[in-house]
């Protein structure tokens, strides 16, 4: 990362070690990340949000794993530390104490309306803890530690920006310009990679059902046989259309690795079945992730080089982090 006085706009954003990286994460937010970082136009800061991951119960050996694997994905999309740090979240305390400090300017009843508070709440009833609940602040903190000017995620994280721009906005209001008013950037395609076996729900790589996600570590015979599994529907006529959503997310899904509008899909399928669109479709996919693949298996057997770049990466992100903090503690009233 540059990190010059050339006003260049700052990108943040962050992934959760909470599973393997799916194809709806890769699709929806880290592709961009990786696109903004070669542009050259955007400072790009990214994080492994590990302490967002404990707001659901975690087994700590997998947890460990999960954090090594998911940090060696992310450098094999693309991820360059030597241009964006990519830091871990849970090395930089600056985190836990603004997530504290905006609890703080967070509404009970904004936290309420949060529908992946509502969807985690439903799915791990036996655990609604506090963390859960706030879980918005912390990630209204991590973004606005770094004054990010864009903020690239997948649809399903809108509603948490959209609740970061409100803090933000309020603390201002009440302190002055403190922090920068942060914006989503949402891809066009992909935006909502849905579950291949229930394509009303979106694909998480907490997902206990293995057909749902593509990985981006699995095999391409695996990615094939997946897509050959998917649920669609019986009219055997690729369109997109109002209810056809395991048809429309395959649509979406091709589209997003061809670059191929939806018309022209439907022109070059026309006549032709559900069987060859979705070998089409795996095919696709397959050509995106093997490559990326092939560097993961190289990376996450390189611990040594894991840990320079999250060390190095984790040292920028503080000194970059504790600006923001410090000024922040100073307006509010606390003493040094
Ligand atoms: N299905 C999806 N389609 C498009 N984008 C998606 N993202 C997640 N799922 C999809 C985007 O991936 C980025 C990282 O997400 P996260 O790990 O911070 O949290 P998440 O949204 O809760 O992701 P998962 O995969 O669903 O994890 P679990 O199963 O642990 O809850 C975000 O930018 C997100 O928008």
């Amino acid at each position: 990362m540059e990190n010059t006085n050339d006003k260049k706009q700052i990108v943040f954003s962050a992934i959760q070690p909470s599973g393997t990286i799916t194809l709806g994460n890769y699709l929806g937010a880290v592709k961009n990340w990786v696109k903004m970082q070669q542009s050259g136009e955007f400072d790009c800061i990214y994080a492994l949000a590990d302490l967002h991951t404990i707001t659901v119960r975690q087994t700590p050996s997998v947890m460990r794993q999960n954090i090594i694997n998911a940090y060696a994905s992310i450098l094999a999309c693309g991820i360059d530390v030597e241009k964006s740090p990519f830091f871990i979240q849970s090395h930089n305390p600056n985190h836990a104490q603004m997530a504290w400090v905006l609890n703080c300017y967070t509404q009970f009843g904004e936290l309420s309306r949060m529908t992946q508070f509502k969807d985690k709440s439903a799915k791990h009833a036996d655990n609604i803890n506090a963390g859960l609940f706030t879980y918005p602040s912390l990630m209204a903190g991590d973004i606005l530690l770094y004054q990010a000017d864009k903020v690239p995620v997948g649809s399903d994280q809108k509603q948490h920006i959209e609740l970061t721009r409100d803090i933000a906005q309020r603390f201002n209001s009440i302190y002055g310009e403190v922090f920068k008013i942060p914006e989503g950037f949402i891809p066009k395609d992909g935006a909502r990679v849905m579950s291949l076996q229930n394509p009303t729900a979106k694909m998480s790589k907490s997902d206990e059902n293995v057909n749902a996600c593509v990985l981006l570590t699995d095999d391409n015979d695996t990615i094939m046989r997946k897509f050959k599994r998917a649920i669609t529907d019986s009219e055997a006529h690729v369109c997109y259309k109002e209810g056809k959503d395991g048809i429309n997310n395959l649509m979406s899904i091709y589209s997003s690795v061809t670059g191929l509008s939806f018309e022209q899909i439907e022109h070059d399928f026309e006549g032709k079945g559900y069987g060859d669109f979705k070998v089409a479709v795996g095919e696709a996919v397959i050509n995106e992730l093997e490559p990326i693949r092939k560097r993961y298996e190289q990376f996450v057997k390189d611990k040594k080089y894991i840990t320079e770049c999250y060390t190095k990466s984790d040292e920028l992100a503080f000194k970059i982090s504790r600006r923001t903090m410090d000024k922040v503690m100073k307006k509010i009233g606390f003493i040094k």
